[in-house]
């Protein structure tokens, strides 16, 4: 397909900044630890920015030229559209909306040309907010809408993107996390569930079989050993045929892995410890809710205790989160059930209030009862823009707004206090897994203790923060035994550890700094282009080029297309090449060459005559990268062109 003829497409995020600091609600961001999970551990909080992944996730399913801006300032956006696009897509959730309408007005006033496309979780917003923002609206699954509407046939299967995110702690990146995308939605409809609603209750499954996963994963250990994965699947391990197929292959594969799955109660009662770390699993996000939540995936499952009990004494660590606010809940009762809840020590924990989204029961309920406090009752984009789950916008039967607020905030900041940094519990939850499997007689749980060993023996320098600045007197003590138990382990540290043990005391003061005064907390912009011609040798460049260099009516060089899929750019030369515009040409296709990763299609076909030289300059100078240049010659050289024999003859090397 030629793409320089398919209509070009912008697909963004909301533009930065964004977050409390700039007006938005709590948790609004770029980070799922620092912002929300770990928010009350300062600079003890892991740091990882994630972009948007729908972005990229569709722009490799296309077959488009588009490009895809995660985090795009104000000016930078402006800059992108006015590179023309005919359309932009922008993704976001209800939180986001504000953002969404700044960045629409945007589009329409640099870009007036463009057609908008709204997508993301926002789109459960009813069509009255977002039909003057936008001129599509795709609620649901991005891939099959947009290929639909560029007029691209409908994919029988989904290519996967290759991405990554950067853990950092005390400012220093300690692990890459390859992403995988194996499924949207989820079956178990609980009441509150954006994500389950969204897409109806259904399972949309991205990667269909448990092979299909671990090709992502061998794209990943291919370009880094060390990588970490979390599967983005709200319910990976509910399919047991995909889950133990997938664990099969990583068991022949040889290579003990470290990934992170979102499960439920439920689903992990169907998996010994073993069969998960067999597969991988070492780290699960489980929904504990609230003891009587009710709700089905905690139904027929062994308890929470066990459960969590198992998965730890294992090696697994555990992120649980619990809800504010349910209608049974009192000030003692979320105490309670907090108190029971850290008495399983769980390694992260998240606190949310109970808030309803557009298109789920809860929300329906709330809309028929007339639940929503006033203030937002008035206002429906005031409610839009504050439900990130730290405000308290309904109703409740105990409890004011305030105190339900106040209650989040006291379960946040216990939790670090009783249980201290999430660090050290997820590193006491590893030694734990290396203790129970170092002499297991399964060879392979043997590998997985040894990769534990490995990842904690890098721990060393990481104490001495926890022992000087940890909250409390008991937290601080916590470390300093963990450290020992470590050291007793794997040996005391080497003395170039002193240096390190510093630095990471430096690290974090500095960390503590940058939060305190709000500085560096905004990524930078990520950039990324599909099916383009690599910058900046687009069409339009290699001509002004030539232009430049004057190149003569007998000679016309075109640059015929760029496909995009095989990143090759072909480029045809007619009529007659003289020694000097040989060696201009042949000069900017090296520098091509040299500077992207690109194919090169030489099309000598309709070249009438060459000056000798001229063919040497493009022998000489591509010569490096033969391996990606291929030539077409004219097949039947008229007996004149011997230059053309001669060109035939240097590039008798090359591909083609
Ligand atoms: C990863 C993630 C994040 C990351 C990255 C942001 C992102 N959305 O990519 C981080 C950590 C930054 C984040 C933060 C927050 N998140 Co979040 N996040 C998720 C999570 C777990 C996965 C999203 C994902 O990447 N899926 C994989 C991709 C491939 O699927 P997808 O996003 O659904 O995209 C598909 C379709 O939706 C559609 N689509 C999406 N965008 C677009 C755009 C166009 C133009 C088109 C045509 C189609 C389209 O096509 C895509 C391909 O099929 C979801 C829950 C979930 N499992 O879905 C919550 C979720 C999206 N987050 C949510 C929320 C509320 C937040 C926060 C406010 C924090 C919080 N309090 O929970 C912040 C706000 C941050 C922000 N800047 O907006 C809610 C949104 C609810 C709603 N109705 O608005 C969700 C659904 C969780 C939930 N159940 O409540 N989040
Ligand atoms: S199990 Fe999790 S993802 Fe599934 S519906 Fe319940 S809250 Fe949503």
């Amino acid at each position: 397909m030629d793409t320089a003829t398919q209509p070009k497409l912008l697909l963004t995020s909301v533009m930065r900044p964004i977050g409390p600091a700039y007006g938005d609600a709590e948790s609004v961001g770029y980070e799922l630890l620092h912002a929300q999970v770990t928010r009350a551990q300062g600079m003890f909080s892991p740091r990882a920015v994630h972009r948007q992944f729908s972005l990229d996730y569709m722009a490799e399913n296309l077959e488009n030229p588009t490009v895809v801006l995660h985090y795009p300032s104000r000016r930078e956006l402006i800059k992108e559209l006015k590179k023309g696009y005919e359309y932009v897509g922008i993704s976001f959730i209800m939180v986001t909306y504000h953002r969404m309408k700044e960045l629409s007005a945007l589009v329409r006033e640099h870009s007036p040309q463009s057609k908008i496309v709204l997508g993301g979780f926002g789109t459960v917003l009813p069509d009255e907010a977002l039909t003057p923002y936008g001129d599509h609206i795709c609620r649901g699954e991005g891939v099959a809408f947009m290929r639909d509407l560029l007029g691209q046939p409908p994919l029988a299967e989904h290519k996967h993107p290759f991405i990554e995110s950067r853990l950092q702690v005390f400012s220093k990146t300690v692990s890459y996390t390859g992403m995988i995308f194996a499924g949207l939605g989820c079956p178990n409809g609980c009441d509150f569930c954006s994500t389950s609603h969204f897409f109806k209750r259904q399972h949309l499954r991205l990667l269909k079989t448990g092979a299909d996963v671990y090709a992502v994963v061998e794209r990943h250990l291919a370009a880094n050993p060390d990588a970490q994965y979390t599967i983005l699947d709200e319910e990976f391990l509910l399919n047991r045929d995909r889950a133990l197929e997938f664990r099969d292959l990583v068991v022949k594969g040889g290579r003990p892995l470290s990934i992170f799955v979102f499960a439920s109660f439920k689903a992990l009662s169907l998996y010994t410890p073993e069969e998960l770390l067999e597969m991988g699993v070492d780290g699960v996000w489980v929904g504990y809710e609230g003891e009587r939540s009710g709700y089905e995936k905690r139904a027929n499952s062994k308890s929470p205790e066990e459960i969590i009990g198992a998965l730890k004494e294992n090696g697994i660590t555990v992120l649980a989160s619990m809800i504010v606010g349910f209608d049974y809940q009192t000030p003692e009762i979320i105490k309670a059930e907090h108190k029971r809840l850290m008495a399983l020590k769980p390694d992260l924990c998240q606190f949310m209030i109970y808030n309803p989204n557009p298109g789920t029961p809860l929300y329906d309920k709330v809309k028929a009862q007339n639940l929503f406090r006033k203030e937002f009752a008035d206002n429906p984009e005031h409610y839009w823009k504050w439900a990130s789950g730290f405000r308290s916008l309904t109703e409740h039967p105990h409890m004011t707004g305030p105190e339900i607020e106040r209650m989040q905030e006291y379960c946040f900041e216990a939790d670090f206090r009783e249980l201290g940094p999430t660090i050290y519990r997820v590193a006491e939850t590893m030694l734990n897994g290396y203790l129970k499997h170092k002499a297991s007689p399964n060879p392979f749980l043997r590998l997985k203790a040894e990769r534990f060993a490995r990842e904690l023996r890098a721990t060393y320098p990481m104490y001495l923060p926890g022992e000087l600045f940890a909250p409390t007197l008991r937290t601080r003590a916590l470390v300093h035994r963990l450290k020992k138990r470590v050291y007793a382990e794997f040996g005391a540290p080497a003395f170039s550890n002193q240096f390190l043990k510093w630095g990471a005391v430096a690290a974090a003061l500095w960390t503590s700094f940058k939060l305190r005064f709000n500085l560096f907390q905004n990524p930078a912009l990520t950039r990324k282009g599909w099916r383009l011609p690599p910058e900046p040798f687009t069409r339009e460049w290699l001509e002004a080029q030539l232009q430049k260099h004057n190149v003569p009516q007998r000679l016309s060089v075109l640059v015929e297309e760029y496909d995009g899929r095989r990143n090759q750019l072909k480029v045809r030369l007619e009529g007659a090449l003289d020694r000097y515009h040989g060696e201009k040409l042949a000069e900017e296709l090296r520098t091509y060459l040299k500077e992207t990763k690109g194919k090169l299609v030489l099309d000598f076909e309709r070249l009438k005559i060459t000056e000798r030289e001229a063919a040497a300059a493009f022998s000489q100078r591509l010569s490096e990268y033969r391996s990606r240049v291929s030539i077409s010659l004219p097949r039947n050289a008229p007996a004149h062109a011997a230059q053309l024999m001669v060109m035939a003859e240097m590039f008798k090397y090359y591909k083609g």
